[in-house]
C-alpha cells in the first residue's frame, strides 16, 4: 500500500472509532492526514448543528472545502469542551507523546487539543516509534521573533547542538512566519527517554547525562523566556493514535 492509502485507512478507523454521529464541537488539526479524517467525518455526520474547530488557516481551508462549518476556537461558548479532536503528528511513541509543528501549527493545535474530551492523533506507521526523535530530528518551538537569539542560547545550554530558526526556503525569503506572526526553531536533541525507561533506570531523564524525559524536556524549554509553546504533546488525557494498519506498528502487515 502507499503512504496515502496507510494515512486513510488510519484516519477512517480513528473516525469510526471515535466520532460519534451526534457530536456538536469538533477539532481538526493541521497537516495532509487530516484531510483523510474530515472526508471520513463528512460521510458520517448527521448532527446538522456540528461545527468544527480549526487548528489555523490550513485547517479551517480543510473544513470549509469539504462544506463543513468552522467556528473559531476564541468564539466557543464559554466552558464548552469539544468532543473529540482529530489531529496528525510527526512521531509518536510507546506513551503516546506526540512531536508536532512540521506543519508550524502546533500552538493551536495544542490549544484546541487540551480542550477537547479526546484527543485523537492520527499517524501512519512513519510516525510510530518506540522513543520521540529516533526518525523526526527536532522538537518544533514557536518563538516571538524578537526572542530568537535568548531562545537559540538557552536550546544550547539544554544540550541542543544546533537549534535553528526554519527559513521560509523557496517559499518566502526570510524565516517561516506562524499564523501567531511568531517564528519556528527546530531543535534537534538526542532520542527523548519514555517515563518506563526512567522507571527502568535506563537514565535520569533530567539531561545531566544528555539524556532527557520527553514531559521534563518539554517542560524546560516551555520555561525559556520568549517560547510561546513547544511541539512536544505529552501526558494528554484522552490520546489515542490510530495508527495504519498497513507496513504499521512495524508488523510489516
Ligand atoms: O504539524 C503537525 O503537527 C501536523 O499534524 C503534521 O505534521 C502532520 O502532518 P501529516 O499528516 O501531513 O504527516
Amino acid at each position: 500500500h502507499s503512504i496515502e492509502e496507510a494515512k486513510r485507512q488510519a484516519a477512517i478507523r480513528a473516525v469510526e472509532d471515535h466520532f460519534s454521529p451526534e457530536a456538536t464541537y469538533v477539532g481538526i488539526g493541521s497537516g495532509t492526514t487530516i484531510i483523510y479524517v474530515v472526508e471520513a467525518i463528512k460521510e458520517r455526520s448527521t448532527n446538522p448543528h456540528i461545527r468544527f474547530v480549526p487548528t489555523g488557516y490550513q485547517s479551517r481551508q480543510v473544513i470549509v472545502r469539504a462544506g463543513l462549518t468552522p467556528i473559531a476556537f476564541d468564539s466557543l461558548p464559554e466552558d464548552t469542551m469539544l468532543d473529540v479532536a482529530f489531529d496528525g503528528a510527526d512521531e509518536v511513541d510507546e506513551e503516546l507523546n506526540c512531536i508536532k509543528g512540521g506543519g508550524a501549527c502546533l500552538f493551536q493545535e495544542k490549544l484546541v487539543a487540551e480542550r477537547a474530551r479526546k484527543f485523537i492523533c492520527v499517524a501512519d506507521y512513519r510516525k510510530d516509534q518506540p522513543r520521540l526523535l529516533t526518525n523526526w530530528p527536532t522538537i518544533p518551538i514557536e518563538v516571538a521573533p524578537i526572542s530568537i537569539y535568548t531562545v537559540l542560547h538557552s536550546l544550547r545550554l539544554l544540550g541542543s547542538p544546533n537549534p535553528q530558526v526554519r527559513d521560509g526556503l523557496l517559499v518566502k525569503a526570510g524565516p517561516l512566519k506562524t499564523d501567531q506572526d511568531f517564528f519556528i526553531i527546530d531543535a534537534p536533541f538526542p532520542s527523548l527517554l519514555t517515563s518506563s525507561d526512567v522507571a527502568s533506570g535506563l537514565g535520569a531523564g533530567d539531561g545531566t547525562d544528555g539524556k532527557w524525559q520527553v514531559e521534563t524536556l518539554s517542560k524546560e524549554i516551555k520555561l525559556i523566556t520568549g517560547v510561546l509553546e513547544v511541539g512536544l504533546f505529552c501526558g494528554m488525557d484522552g490520546v489515542q493514535a490510530e495508527k495504519a494498519r498497513n507496513g504499521g506498528l512495524g508488523t510489516g502487515s
